[in-house]
């Protein structure tokens, strides 16, 4: 309870325009609650169809104390369980990703279908019942590629964003994906600055020469201000939706997701160094050339660029109140050879970069934030409108989640 009135309190502390108060970047108490009320109770971004194409490949996904197994069963649909063995309790899967045609608790062997069912537990005596003991399924959503997932058994609506982005998405061609590359890196900053920095460009001409060859630091296109009145824009979504791709900007009326077709700066087509795609046999089978980047994000836990050759996929997952692993996944189509198709350092070093360059950005704010001087400042109303629309999502979103709490507990 103590925690509950000390997150209010700095919510209602908070300057709408400006940077959070310190203790919502930095306390272990206000972490925890996020990731009760916030992480595992909304729709979380936990991986791609094509990273477990077969029945029994697994990879697993945690946040906070929850952690979850989403599998490929065997009638060919993706399921997700908590990892959490009904005999003990005991981790089930305790690598990030695998494959099995049975799941099998490491501890006492009791075994699992793939569709959660307890198949075998020895010893346990006449009565009891194994049907009262299959795995405890979390709720799981695949669309376009992507799969979603979420802990809490009244999970939020999702299918307003489906209805939304699937359009946008499906045109690219995920389901046909493979992973090509996946680079993890752990940031010693909490995850909402790893958001706010990704929220803005005004970072970065300062920061990215390598993505500045290709993608344009306007705020139209970072930001949620201002994109119909702008004609680079307006000109893009016209040639592009003539082609048959959703691109006009839209966005959740509870700020918690955007999409919209960017294009690249002058000629260029793809995240690279020269500009060039970096995948000579593209997803989805597009004809129209120079459709630039379809920006998608969803909080907390995705954003995305969605390219003609390829795709770049980003994960949030916070592990700490101060520190965040970020996952960044490039896919490309299934038959795409490496070495002949594409060159991996050619398709993965602008963001590689990029990533590291916004990791060091994180962190240095992090450390700045944690002065004894800080105070919230005021974030620049051209540049960083994305940034005040995350805070807001969120203020709003955890501050509901609070109220929600606080009135049970009274
Ligand atoms: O990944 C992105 O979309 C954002 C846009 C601006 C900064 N960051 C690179
Ligand atoms: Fe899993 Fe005992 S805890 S079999
Ligand atoms: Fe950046």
């Amino acid at each position: 309870m103590d925690a509950l009135i000390h997150a209010k309190a700095l919510l209602e502390s908070r300057r709408p325009g400006y940077s959070l108060p310190q203790g919502l970047y930095s306390d272990q108490a206000i972490f925890d609650l996020e990731m009760d009320m916030l992480f595992q109770r909304d729709w979380l971004f936990a991986g791609h169809d094509c990273e477990i194409p077969k029945v029994g490949d697994y990879v697993t996904y945690k946040v906070g104390s929850a952690e979850a197994i989403i599998i490929r069963s065997a009638d060919g649909e993706i399921r997700a369980f908590h990892n959490s063995c009904r005999h003990r309790g005991s981790r089930l899967c305790q690598s990030h990703r695998g494959s099995a045609p049975r799941l099998v608790c490491p501890y006492h062997q009791w075994t699992y279908d793939t569709e959660g069912k307890l198949l075998f537990a020895r010893e346990m005596g006449p009565s009891f019942d194994p049907t009262a003991h299959a795995l405890k399924p979390v709720q799981c959503r695949s669309f376009a590629g992507y799969i979603f997932i979420c802990f809490a058994e009244d999970a939020p609506d999702f299918e307003a964003f489906r209805a939304v982005a699937e359009p946008y998405m499906l045109p690219h061609g995920l389901k046909d994906a493979k992973l090509a590359h996946s680079s993890s890196i752990v940031e010693a900053g909490n995850w909402k600055l790893v958001w706010e920095n990704n929220r803005e460009c005004y970072h970065c001409s300062g920061s990215h020469p390598e993505l500045c060859r290709t993608y344009s630091d306007a705020p139209t296109f970072t930001g949620v201000v201002g994109q119909d009145g702008d004609d680079t824009l307006k000109n893009h979504w016209d040639r592009c939706e003539a082609a048959g791709l959703p691109s006009t900007f839209q966005i959740a009326d509870n700020n918690q997701y955007r999409v919209m077709r960017v294009p690249l700066n002058r000629d260029t087509e793809s995240f690279t160094m020269s500009g060039k795609p970096a995948v000579s046999k593209p997803l989805g089978g597009i004809g129209e050339q120079r459709i630039g980047s379809m920006l998608l994000f969803h909080y907390p836990t995705t954003w995305n660029h969605l390219l003609r050759d390829h795709t770049v996929t980003f994960q949030v997952t916070p592990i700490g109140p101060k520190e965040t692993l970020v996952t960044t996944k490039w896919l490309v189509h299934k038959d795409a050879v490496e070495g002949v198709d594409y060159d991996l350092k050619t398709l993965t070093e602008v963001w590689t970069a990029t990533n590291d360059q916004d990791r060091r950005l994180v962190e240095q704010n992090q450390m700045g934030i944690d002065s004894p001087a800080y105070e919230p400042g005021p974030y620049s109303p051209v540049y960083e409108d994305g940034v005040i629309q995350f805070v807001d999502w969120y203020c709003e979103a955890f501050g509901k989640q609070l109220n929600a709490a606080s009135f049970l507990a009274a």
